[in-house]
């Protein structure tokens, strides 16, 4: 092996193998999650059926590309075709197939991003507001709000000479405080902002992410088709802490969601925390898998 090899090849058996023994390893997953809500349903299918179309475009071309570079291969005396050059039939035929291929695709895709903006017959709404490094959560018309920041524990086995092994802390910085509760089967609709820097909101489990950007107000929506803890993280690089502002969203059922509210709405109890609620599917951001 020459010199230069050596240390190449040796570089990337220590990266495989970092790759393999690492924690994140462990929920290793190909493919993005199907998530809980309609719409992420719905992107994850748009997905699928893109990749096999992709999948069966590339069979084919390449399929056609190795035949012929073996079949018409100089030592078999082939000759060049001069037939096709500047063919007008061929370019129309190859300019053609492409066109109704993207058209097949963008008429799902059309439907789904349509489906994305549409936020009519929302039966609830959140202001989500990002702050360096928290999220703030506001129930409008239901006179509740609070923060939402990483879990203690996850904070302090993060600090820097702290001698925790994370591995022991329990969703390790993909925990809060106090988690975004909503009911399962309802059409939430949040309003994002933020109120200094750009963040952004993104649980893969609820199919939706945005832009947190200050003086402007984004929307989205989501509703939830089982009861669960969802996690997520802030996906703006927002400074210094950006990594430890995860979005917690705890899904739960109708009757348990109007205790917590009036839990809320009386003054002297404070916010639920996130280990009062059961753990049904939980998804988090970096392993973007949902598992009941
Ligand atoms: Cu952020």
């Amino acid at each position: 092996m020459s010199k230069f090899f050596k240390p190449l090849v040796s570089a990337m058996g220590a990266l495989s193998a970092s790759l393999v023994a690492g924690p994140a390893f462990a929920a290793w997953q190909l493919n993005m999650t199907p998530g809980v809500t309609e719409l992420s349903k719905q992107a994850y299918s748009l997905h699928m059926t893109i990749l096999g179309i992709c999948f069966g475009i590339a069979v084919v071309v390449f399929g056609a590309m190795v035949y012929s570079i073996i079949k018409f291969r100089h030592s078999k005396g082939a000759v060049p075709d001069t037939t096709l050059l500047h063919s007008t039939k061929v370019e129309i035929i190859w300019t053609a197939i492409p066109i109704v291929i993207l058209v097949f695709m963008a008429i799902p895709a059309a439907r789904a991003l349509i489906k994305i903006e549409d936020t009519r017959g929302s039966e609830m709404t959140i202001k989500v507001t990002g702050y360096q490094w928290k999220w703030q959560y506001e129930y409008l018309d239901q006179s509740v709000s609070f923060f939402s920041t990483l879990s203690r524990d996850s904070n302090a086995a993060r600090q820097l000479g702290a001698t925790t092994d994370v591995s022991t802390v329990p969703d390790y910085l993909l925990s809060v405080d106090n988690p975004l509760v909503v009911p399962v089967g309802k059409k939430v609709r949040v309003l994002l902002t933020a109120g200094d820097v750009i963040h952004a909101w993104w649980v893969p489990a609820l199919g939706m992410k945005k832009d947190a950007i200050p003086g402007f107000v984004n929307e989205l929506w989501f509703k939830a088709d089982q009861v669960g803890i969802y996690r997520g993280q802030c996906a703006e690089l927002c400074g210094r802490d950006h990594g430890f502002m995860p979005v917690v969203v705890d899904v739960r059922s109708q009757a348990d969601y109007d205790t917590w509210l009036k839990a809320q709405q009386t003054p002297s109890t404070p916010v639920a925390t996130e280990t009062s609620a059961t753990e049904g599917t939980a998804s988090s951001a970096a392993t973007s898998t949902a598992t009941t």
